[in-house]
């Protein structure tokens, strides 16, 4: 039997969780067909769909139901793309809150500080700036583009794992653009999930990791700005640990699919294993993300464009190809706690693939 993780589920089927921050959803969502009026395209068969003609700020008044057949296409596609927005930071996180809300989220979650975001910063806490100028200042995501390293690889990752609660949605506009690069790449973790054997998936849904970010202590320095100790979306989201535990497989409440939930950026130890198993394990782990690239889409931005992903069951990588400045804006919408039911498919198990 798989370790309990943090607390006992509420079922003998569910592993890890937390009672403070439960996903609302006893069961998974179905797509109703209230999108069916906009066309979309999906580029690739495993992850990724672009719609064509809807404006977020329209649709912060639709109706319920419109929003959570959203949530379902974003979780089960794993990023969806909207082009060319006219979308501003304050909408932008109203329609975060009603797509969380809408997906299940606990009561308990809202959207998150990140711990870098300077104090009375003018867009609001909740929203980070992305921003290469402030990267090369030595904030944002600069940890993970180690001089050391010449693999453009090493940026890939999941937001805010490093969280007790971590995200479930993140919504990234970009506004500013070099003339050509700055792409960024999506992987599914549901299909890397579903490139394990039977016997690996079965070991991997007894483990757990460790998740640090304890790296941005140093970061918050180099910016001179104090680290938000305080609440961070959630009452579990606090302090200045920045290290999570969760499953090594985690389930989708919206989908109820298997994800691989290990990430190059945030993810430092597979536990009650040796350390040299962990690191065997996290190097094939991470392999199987960045080397397949049928299991990846790279979106190409225009200015204004949109994409919004479930962290859950998917990785990013930005791509730091370009001299100009290229910025834009995040929302992080906080989940639940990660926890594996023992009982839920893979994708392709329940896609009858
Ligand atoms: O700059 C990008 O393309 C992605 C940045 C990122 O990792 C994020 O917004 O979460
Ligand atoms: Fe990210």
């Amino acid at each position: 039997m798989p370790a309990v993780i943090h607390e006992a589920g509420t079922s003998a089927n569910i592993v890890g969780g937390n009672d403070i921050a439960r996903t609302r959803r006893a069961s998974p969502l179905k797509y109703s067909g209230t999108l069916d009026k906009y066309s979309w395209n999906d580029l690739t068969p495993v992850i990724g769909r672009e719609f064509e003609g809807v404006q977020i700020k329209d649709l912060i008044a639709a109706e319920d139901q419109v929003i959570q057949d959203l949530a379902v296409t974003i979780s089960e596609r794993g990023v969806v793309f909207l082009r060319d927005q006219d979308v501003t930071p304050i909408q932008m996180k109203h329609f975060m809150l009603r797509l969380t809300e809408h997906a299940g989220c606990p009561e308990s979650s809202g959207l998150h500080v990140h711990p870098l975001t300077e104090e009375g910063s003018e867009l609001g806490d909740q929203i980070s700036v992305i921003s290469s100028e402030k990267q090369k200042k030595g904030g944002g995501l600069t940890h993970m583009l180690s001089d050391v390293s010449r693999f453009a690889s090493n940026a890939w990752h999941s937001d805010i794992t490093f969280e007790p609660v971590p995200s479930d949605y993140a919504m990234l506009k970009i506004h500013t653009l070099p003339a050509t690069g700055g792409d960024t790449l999506w992987a599914s973790g549901y299909e890397i999930y579903d490139r394990l054997s039977p016997a690996m998936q079965r070991m991997l849904e007894g483990l757990t990791a460790t998740h640090d970010a304890r790296f941005f202590l140093e970061e918050a320095k180099n910016l001179g700005n104090p680290l938000r100790e305080g609440k961070r979306g959630s009452p579990l989201n606090q302090g200045s640990e920045l290290t999570a535990v969760h499953p090594v497989i985690r389930t989708n409440p919206v989908t109820g699919w298997k994800s691989v939930y290990v990430n190059k950026g945030f993810t430092k130890r597979i536990n009650g294993v040796t350390k040299d198993e962990s690191d065997m394990l996290l190097s094939y782990l991470f392999n199987l993300v960045t080397q397949n690239h049928d299991a990846q889409v790279r979106f190409k931005w225009r200015k204004n464009d949109v994409a919004i992903w479930d962290n859950r069951s998917t990785w990013h990588c930005a791509t730091y190809d370009y001299e100009q400045a290229r910025a834009g804006d995040r929302v992080c919408s906080l989940g639940e706690a990660p926890y594996l039911d023992l009982g839920s498919r893979s994708r392709r198990e329940a896609l009858g693939l």
